[in-house]
């Protein structure tokens, strides 16, 4: 394990992708790795990408990789697959789309699908970010779908958050109730060459404007991913991010996230225990009193924590 360790901290891929799976499959030895990774982590700038479906997340991405490889900066992309209906294949044509970069050896990419996670979507791409942060790659990309509760929480491990929207955003709008509109740092308005781009342009400022009460609103820049135009804009928006008058706020959101962390990592060792000491038959047998009424399901709960707390 103390291979692997190293091998990450070296920032061999062989090493990352391995230890990605690692915290996916969610074996309790990740957690010797991730503890001999922990103290090289915290300092990469995470930019999470979030958009609805074939809003151009990937191509931008693409996009986004030639501009800070040409800065010699080494790069880790995390793609979050909802394994929903909401995706179909995207996963194979983001490969594809992402060719041009794949023999580069600075950058790591990899997709995660988000079903079938015991610890939670975000957990296990918090963890896989950590791996690629002790790797040493200094921005690592998130691109998650914004549609549900857990890409929200996906984005929220981001020091900045982008939200990629695309002309006749009516509907779009709508995709993103789930609260991300209100902690993006730059709006992307994407497809920009389609011909509804300036009155959604327009729909979309006057929201913002609306939405801040005297705050600035965040700024709004125009793409045509497949055509890299605007990209240029995006990263010196990016830039301004990244210098020191915001080092503070990224600071913040870091610290920010370490309860939620650690209280994730604690009711994961509970769940683990409490489905260790107590018995598929015993379960079983609760589940079907409280069906029937015999007993309501939170002394249950406060028996079996006391029996945890006793270590019996
Ligand atoms: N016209 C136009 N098409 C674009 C633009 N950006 C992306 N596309 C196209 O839109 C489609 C979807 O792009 P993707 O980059 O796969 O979008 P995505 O958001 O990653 O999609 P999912 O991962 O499936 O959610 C592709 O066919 C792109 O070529 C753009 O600026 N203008
Ligand atoms: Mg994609």
């Amino acid at each position: 394990m103390s291979d692997l360790a190293q091998g990450v901290i070296k920032g061999d891929h062989r090493a990352i992708a391995r230890a990605i799976s690692l915290v996916e499959n969610n074996r309790s030895t990740a957690q010797e790795m991730m503890k001999k990774i922990f103290p090289h982590t915290g300092e990469s700038i995470i930019i999470g990408i979030t958009g609805a479906p074939g809003s151009g997340k990937s191509t931008l991405v693409d996009q986004m990789l030639g501009f800070l490889r040409k800065k010699g900066k080494k790069i880790g992309i995390v793609a979050v697959d909802p394994s929903s209906p909401f995706s179909g294949g995207a996963i194979l044509g983001d490969r594809i789309r992402m060719m041009q970069h794949s023999v580069d050896p600075e950058i790591f990419i990899r997709s995660m699908a988000t079903r079938g996670h015991l610890g939670g979507v975000a957990k296990a791409t918090g963890e896989a970010i950590a791996v690629l942060e002790a790797a040493g790659k200094n921005f690592i990309l998130v691109e998650t779908v914004g549609v549900g509760q857990d890409e929200v929480e996906v984005v929220k491990l981001a020091d900045i958050i982008l939200v990629i929207l695309i002309p006749g955003a009516g509907d779009e709008i709508q995709v993103f109730k789930a609260g991300i509109m209100e902690i993006a740092d730059i709006f992307i308005l994407n497809k920009a060459d389609s011909p509804l781009a300036e009155r959604t342009e327009k729909q979309l400022r006057a929201m913002l404007d609306l939405g801040l009460g005297g705050k600035a609103p965040p700024p709004v820049i125009n793409t045509v991913a497949t055509e890299g135009k605007g990209v240029d804009k995006l990263i010196d928006e990016i830039d301004k991010f990244v210098v020191d008058k915001d080092r503070e706020l990224r600071d913040s959101r870091k610290k920010k996230l370490i309860p939620w962390m650690l209280m994730d990592i604690i009711s994961e060792k509970i769940y683990r225990s409490v489905t260790r000491d107590i018995k598929a038959s015993e379960f079983e047998d609760l589940i079907e009193k409280i069906h029937r009424r015999e007993i309501d399901p939170y002394t249950v709960a406060d028996k079996i924590v006391d029996r945890l707390k006793k270590g019996r």
